[in-house]
């Protein structure tokens, strides 16, 4: 991969900030967007604007197309066997709410167990919550191993033929764990559960086959994978969703509305109630052509190695403390010493380095790794070896500045 001629398509990463050049490393929150991305909406909103399975107009039906076009990249791109399991949601919390809400209300009861794990993102974590409350269902969680990964014969122990769901993430937006979710779907099946898969850390970073990991259902956001915000989507296999409740009622999901019923649309219409998220969904589709022009096997390899190259370096720096294991995705969470992730965050900021800090949308992990809060540098398909040197004297200058804490 030419990782220079990668960034040449990255109009915002040639900038100074803070009067050095910018260093951005914090893609598991936020991608940075391609230019074939931004082109696209551009076109999008200056020539064919409109709403979408309306009107016969030539701007409606060019939307319609471009728009179900987006639902086909969508569905090679995780391999689905049909466009029907492919839903258009506001983002990977949308998908598992919808799923908390449609599939955990029709089938909970008191008895029933939820399994996940402690390393979930509070967005796999409280709508289950919330769900096991309304439904008497309760709340079981895998344990972790002391590097934050998780053992099959614990996975084992933990699903049950109680269990009705086993909701667990591909890869942790923290640790940088690699979840093994195809064995774990097996072990849900061997048990009747089924199983949902967040992917919001996995889908932008590997080749996702949702028919080989059997997942029945499987959650990501485009905004991590180089599209625009406000688009994800929910894939669910059609035997399930056909035989789920719509979670939104109103325009564009429904078939007939009588003065007090109504019918609703086949899939995957019917969970995408009123205007759908057309812009959002066109530049979901064009940031899947420029992954794939890439190849998400050269994106994986080039982040491996980039982890492994991070691992190493900041290993090197006094009073460093890692979280998660070796064998990891391309993020690494750390702590400096007694230095606050904040006031760290601040230091690199003042060279231009972004990172992230704070508890990641994970309390329950901040807990678990007995700490209040973490700094995290992620890395994508733009980032350097050269980027993760300049962390690392930013790091050195972090630990001059905070001298006394080390
Ligand atoms: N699941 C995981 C594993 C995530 O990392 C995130 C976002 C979400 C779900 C929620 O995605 P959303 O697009 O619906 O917000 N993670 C992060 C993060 O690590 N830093 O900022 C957002």
């Amino acid at each position: 991969m030419d990782v220079k001629a990668v960034r040449d398509e990255f109009p915002i990463l040639h900038q100074e900030v803070n009067g050095h050049p910018l260093v951005y490393l914090d893609s598991s929150a936020t991608s940075q967007k391609p230019r074939k991305v931004i082109e696209k909406l551009d076109e999008y909103y200056r020539g064919y604007n409109s709403n979408v399975h309306r009107g016969v107009h030539t701007l409606g039906t060019k939307a319609t197309d471009e728009y179900e076009g987006a639902r086909e990249k969508v569905r090679r791109f995780i391999n689905a066997s049909s466009t029907q399991e492919v839903i258009f949601t506001r983002g990977t919390t949308t998908a598992i709410n919808t799923v908390a809400a449609s599939y955990g209300r029709a089938n909970f009861k008191s008895g029933d167990e939820i399994v996940i794990t402690p390393m979930e993102h509070h967005s796999n974590i409280i709508p289950w919550q919330q769900i096991a409350k309304e439904t008497g269902a309760t709340l079981k969680y895998m344990p972790l191993q002391p590097d934050g990964t998780i053992r099959l014969e614990d996975a084992k122990a933990t699903i049950t033929p109680n269990t009705k769901m086993v909701a667990i993430m591909q890869v942790s937006n923290v640790l940088g764990t690699i979840n093994p979710v195809k064995e774990i779907a097996q072990i849900a099946h061997d048990n009747d559960s089924v199983i949902l898969v967040d992917g919001a850390q996995s889908a932008p970073h590997m080749k996702i086959d949702v028919q080989e990991l059997d997942a029945d259902f499987f959650a990501f956001s485009g905004h991590k994978m180089c599209g625009p915000t406000g688009i994800g989507v929910l894939y669910g296999k059609k035997a399930l969703l056909n035989k789920m409740e719509p979670v939104e009622f109103g325009g564009e999901m429904i078939d007939f509305v009588n003065l007090y019923d109504s019918t609703w649309k086949e899939l995957p219409w019917k969970f995408e109630g009123g205007t759908p998220i057309i812009a959002g969904a066109v530049g979901l589709g064009a940031a899947i052509d420029f992954l794939n022009d890439i190849g998400l096997d050269a994106i994986q390899d080039h982040e491996h190695k980039l982890a492994q190259y991070a691992l190493d370096r900041m290993q090197t720096v006094d009073g460093m403390n890692i979280y998660g294991p070796q064998e990891r995705a391309g993020l690494v969470t750390f702590n400096l010493a007694d230095v606050h992730p904040h006031d760290l965050a601040t230091v690199l900021d003042a060279e231009g380095i972004a990172v992230r800090a704070g508890h990641h949308c994970a309390q329950p992990l901040m807990r678990w790794l007995d700490v209040s809060a973490t700094a995290r540098a992620s890395f994508y398909l733009y980032n350097t070896e050269e980027e993760i040197d300049r962390l690392v004297e930013g790091l050195q200058t972090t630990k001059e500045y905070f001298g006394d804490v080390f």
